[in-house]
């Protein structure tokens, strides 16, 4: 029996913050070790969607190698590589770019949102970023796809590009499954609670980044928006920055919601806000040491991610020849 494949990815467009961490890569940790092959791409293709300065755009890639790293993404239990090493992903994308509808991608809120964030580059690419996406995931036969929830209706539109190539042809490609957890799919910006905390946001007390010290997490954990009660109780919608720290503070420390709400009955903001903090510099301090580690050695990053790419190229070559065939391309490789 052919075993289960797991595909998820990170841009490297900028340090990752907590949100990436708690969203993505602790539910990659969990499933590292179960029935799953896992193939974790740092998705730099994805970044250029954005305007980036070359030279910090090479360091953003080693940094996300090294936090994967970091953070026990053994390479000789899972693939890692970059994106852009191998090239059957932008192969795909032309693909299914043309089984794509403008108004399938016109309509998805990150490209909205992007639009509006940097409206002086609304580019192809933007506009295109999902149909990249669903070529990352179904070049690899992919089965699980833990992600966020804001890459839900990304994840909608791979699935739909995959079933739609189906019928035209054949079966070709595996209806990818969506792993969102239900504690921690989308951690809030500490300044805009109905807002998502994103890595690229103008207001560095909106994030922590995985790379911030003791000190600036405490800060920033101090600053959070939060509401004129003093009662540290769950309840999204009335009370959404507290909601959003009870969860950091339940994911990072992992007490159910209920526990957490417990522990702080009867004290004021301030005590809870020093614990979520302190629970988070818990894991971040670690995590950074191991990171700085890594990052001394840039050589051997490279040559992981040389390993790893010679691994997905494999792979990778041999779907976009099926994909080939199946639509009549002459393949002579
Ligand atoms: N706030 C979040 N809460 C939970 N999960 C999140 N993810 C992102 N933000 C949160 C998840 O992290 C993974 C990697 O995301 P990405 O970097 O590829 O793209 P993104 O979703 O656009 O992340 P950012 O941080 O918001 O980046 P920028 O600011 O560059 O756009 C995904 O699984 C995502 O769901």
């Amino acid at each position: 029996m052919e075993s289960k494949i797991l595909f998820s990815a990170i841009q490297p467009s900028g340090i990752l913050t907590l949100g990436n961490y708690i969203g993505a890569i602790s539910n990659w940790i969990k499933l590292l070790d179960t029935e799953y092959n896992c193939i974790f791409s740092i998705a730099d293709l994805h970044t250029l969607t954005v305007k980036q300065d070359p030279v910090q755009f090479k360091q953003n890639v080693f940094d996300l190698a090294a936090t994967y790293l970091a953070c026990d993404l053994n390479p000789d239990k899972c693939i890692f590589f970059l994106q852009s090493s191998v090239h059957q992903h932008t192969e795909l994308t032309w693909i299914l770019n043309t089984i794509t509808y403008p108004g399938e991608l016109q309509r998805m809120t990150q490209f909205k949102d992007k639009s509006k964030s940097h409206s002086d580059n609304i580019n192809m690419g933007l506009m295109d970023y999902p149909v990249l996406m669903a070529s990352d995931i179904l070049l690899y036969n992919t089965n699980l796809v833990p992600v966020g929830a804001d890459q839900k209706q990304h994840l909608e539109l791979a699935r739909n590009l995959a079933e739609r190539f189906n019928n035209r042809y054949t079966d070709t490609f595996i209806i990818p499954e969506p792993y969102i957890s239900e504690n921690g799919a989308k951690i809030m910006s500490l300044q805009n609670p109905d807002k998502k905390m994103s890595k690229s946001d103008a207001n560095l007390n909106s994030f922590i980044s995985l790379n911030d010290d003791e000190n600036t997490i405490i800060k920033k954990f101090k600053k959070a928006v939060t509401d004129s009660e003093n009662e540290v109780r769950y309840d999204a919608i009335n009370k959404a920055g507290i909601s959003n720290l009870l969860t950091i503070y339940s994911v990072m420390t992992g007490k159910t919601i209920k526990e957490s709400e417990n522990e702080f009955s009867g004290h004021g903001y301030g005590v809870f806000k020093t614990s979520v903090a302190e629970a988070v510099a818990e894991v971040l301090i670690p995590l950074q040491k191991r990171k700085t580690q890594f990052l001394s050695d840039k050589g051997y990053i490279e040559n992981v991610l040389k390993n790893g790419a010679e691994k997905a190229l494999d792979k990778a070559e041999k779907k976009i020849k099926q994909v080939y065939n199946t639509i009549g391309i002459l393949y002579q490789k």
